[in-house]
């Protein structure tokens, strides 16, 4: 089993596509190990992206994330971390081939795609431990 880490932006949360995003996880048999509501706070948002430190993006990505709340989960399957990225569909919702993909369904543009989920077995412990450092030793 393998542990990865998701996040409903504030698009998809403000939109009230929350629900929908986790009956789509449970559908495709993910465990719901963790999950919380929560603001992100600038510091926290540059934190948790400085991997784009320097991009032309970061700042516009950073001001969507603290736009509102968001919900943040670790999610567990056999390969989540490639089965959650299947399940979202490409970074640009615009790309999507799967009409039923998440970032197409509740997405608008690469700026705002409704989902995160880590990239790799490093990012997503990584990510795990930055928001619920309880569950990591
Ligand atoms: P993913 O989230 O699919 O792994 P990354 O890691 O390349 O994609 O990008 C992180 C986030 O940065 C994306 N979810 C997207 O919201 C934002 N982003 C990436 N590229 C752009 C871009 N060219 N313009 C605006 N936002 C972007």
């Amino acid at each position: 089993m393998e542990k990865t880490f998701a996040i409903i932006k504030p698009d998809a949360v403000k939109s009230k596509s929350a629900g929908k995003i986790i009956d789509r996880i449970e559908n495709e048999n993910f465990d719901i190990v963790a999950i919380k509501k929560i603001h992100l706070t600038k510091d926290q948002a540059e934190a948790f992206y400085a991997v784009h430190k320097g991009k032309p993006f970061l700042g516009e990505l950073v001001d969507f994330m603290i736009s509102g709340p968001c919900v943040v989960m670790v999610l567990e399957k056999e390969n989540a971390i490639q089965a959650w990225r299947d399940l979202m569909g490409p970074t640009d919702p615009e790309k999507a081939t799967d009409p039923n993909c998440l970032r197409k369904l509740y997405g608008t543009n690469i700026g705002f795609n409704a989902t995160h989920g880590s990239d790799a077995p490093e990012t997503a412990e990584t990510e795990i431990k930055f928001f619920f450092p309880e569950l990591l030793g």
